[in-house]
C-alpha cells in the first residue's frame, strides 16, 4: 500500500470513530452493519418459515427500526431482529413504531420479528404522499405526549401546539405543553395561559439553568413518554439534560432563519433510571392530521364543543352559518381568537382535496 493510500485510510477510520462517539445514535446504525452479513444468510422464502402466530403475547419492544430491521429490548438484552417479510406487505399504516410490543422468535441464533400486537395508544400523523400509506405511526404505547415548545428561538407557534392536542386525543394519549427555553424570555408567551387554562399541564424548563427540570423529571417517571415538536426547540438536549449519559447530538438553531436544523434523524426509545422511558423523536416541518373528519373536528376542541349545541343549527360548522355560538363568543372575547383559528385552519386543510391535513398552509402561525 502507497504512503498517500495508508494515510487516507487512517483518516478515514478516524473520521469515523470520531462520528461514533460524537452521535450517540449512530451506534444503531453501527449494529446494522454488524449484524447485517450474518442476517442475510437466513431463509427468507415463506416455504422455510414456520407460520406466523395469529396469537400471541408480545415479548420485546421495539427502540427503534429501519425498514428490515428493528432494534429491541428483550428481557433485560437489546438485540437487533430481522423483520419477518410477511409482516412488511403492509396496510395503510406504518408496521412498526417505538414502544410496539412484538413478538421475537428465534431461529437458531437469529432474531426474527413475527408479530406485532394491537395498539393500546399512538402518536400519528398523515403520511403525506406515499403510495398506498396513510398513516404515520410515530410512537406507540405512549402514556405521554410532551409537546415541546421553545419560549423562542424557534419562536412559539401555538397553531402547531393545537395540531398535536388533536393528535393526542385522536390517539388514546395524554398531551403535556413543555414550554423550553425559557432562560431566553423574560415573560412566557401570551398564548400559553390559554393552554393553561384548558387544563393542559404547562412545565416550563430551561436546559441551560436547569430550571423545570425536576418537575419535568417528576411527571415523566415509571411511563412511557414521547417528545415532539419543530426542530430545534430542544427535544434531544432535555433528554440529555434528564440524563446527561444519554449523551445525544444536537445542534444550534440557525441565526438567521431561527430554525432548527433537524439533527435528530429518527425517532428513539431510550431508557433512563426509575423506569423512565422516553422516545425523542425528529422534528416535524408539519403535522398533518390523520384520522379526523371535519365534522368530528370541534369534538376535540372542547371549548368550542362545549358552545356548539347553542347555536343554531345542529350542524353548525362554526365557519359561516348565522347565530353561531362559537363566532358569538370569538366575538366577544370569551374564546380565544388564536384556538378558532386554529379550528379554521385544521378544518379547511381537513376538508382540502385530498380529505386530509397537509399540515402548514401559507401563512399558517
Ligand atoms: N438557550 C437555550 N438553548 C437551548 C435550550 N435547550 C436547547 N437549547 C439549544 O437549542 C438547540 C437545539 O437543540 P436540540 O436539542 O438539538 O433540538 P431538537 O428539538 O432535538 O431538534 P431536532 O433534533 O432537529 O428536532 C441547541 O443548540 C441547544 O443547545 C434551553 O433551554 N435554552
Ligand atoms: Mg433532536
Ligand atoms: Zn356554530
Amino acid at each position: 500500500m502507497g504512503k498517500r493510500k495508508r494515510l487516507e485510510k487512517k483518516k478515514r477510520k478516524r473520521v469515523r470513530t470520531r462520528d461514533w462517539e460524537k452521535h450517540g445514535e449512530y451506534s444503531f446504525t453501527h449494529d446494522l452493519v454488524k449484524h447485517r452479513r450474518a442476517q442475510v444468510k437466513l431463509p427468507e422464502t415463506p416455504e422455510n418459515q414456520q407460520p406466523l402466530p395469529t396469537d400471541f403475547t408480545p415479548n420485546a419492544t421495539v427502540i427503534a427500526h429501519a425498514k428490515k430491521w428493528a432494534f429491541v429490548t428483550l428481557g433485560d438484552e437489546e438485540r437487533l431482529c430481522l423483520i419477518d417479510e410477511r409482516l412488511r406487505p403492509q396496510k395503510r399504516s406504518t408496521l412498526l413504531a417505538p414502544g410496539d410490543r412484538v413478538l421475537v422468535e428465534f431461529e437458531g441464533e437469529d432474531a426474527l420479528v413475527r408479530g406485532v400486537a394491537g395498539r393500546k395508544t399512538r402518536l400519528s400523523r398523515y403520511a403525506g404522499e406515499h403510495g398506498s400509506l396513510e398513516e404515520q405511526v410515530i410512537a406507540a404505547n405512549v402514556d405521554l405526549l410532551v409537546v415541546v415548545a421553545a419560549a423562542d428561538k424557534p419562536p412559539f407557534r401555538p397553531g402547531l401546539v393545537d395540531r398535536y392536542l388533536v393528535t393526542a386525543q385522536v390517539g388514546g394519549v395524554e398531551p403535556v405543553l413543555c414550554l423550553n427555553k425559557t432562560d431566553l424570555v423574560e415573560a412566557e408567551p401570551a398564548e400559553v395561559a390559554i393552554y393553561r387554562a384548558l387544563g393542559i399541564r404547562v412545565y416550563p424548563t430551561s436546559c441551560e439553568t436547569g430550571e423545570g427540570l425536576d418537575a419535568l423529571r417528576a411527571t415523566l417517571s415509571g411511563r412511557l413518554s414521547v417528545l415532539a415538536g419543530h426542530s430545534g426547540v430542544g427535544k434531544s438536549s432535555l433528554l440529555n439534560a434528564l440524563d446527561p449519559e444519554l449523551d445525544l447530538h444536537t445542534a444550534s438553531v440557525s441565526e438567521a432563519t431561527e430554525r432548527g436544523r433537524h439533527t435528530t434523524s429518527a425517532a428513539r426509545l431510550y431508557t433512563l433510571p426509575d423506569n423512565t422511558r422516553i422516545i425523542d423523536t425528529p422534528g416535524i416541518r408539519a403535522m398533518g392530521l390523520w384520522g379526523v373528519s371535519p365534522e368530528e373536528l370541534e369534538c376535540y376542541f372542547p371549548e368550542l364543543a362545549e358552545l356548539a349545541p347553542q347555536c343554531k343549527f345542529r350542524d353548525c360548522t362554526h365557519v359561516h352559518e348565522p347565530e353561531c355560538a362559537v363566532r358569538g363568543a370569538v366575538e366577544s372575547s370569551r374564546l380565544p381568537e388564536g384556538r378558532y383559528d386554529s379550528y379554521l385552519r385544521i378544518r379547511t386543510s381537513l376538508e382540502s382535496e385530498d380529505g386530509h391535513s397537509p399540515g402548514r398552509l401559507p401563512g399558517s402561525r
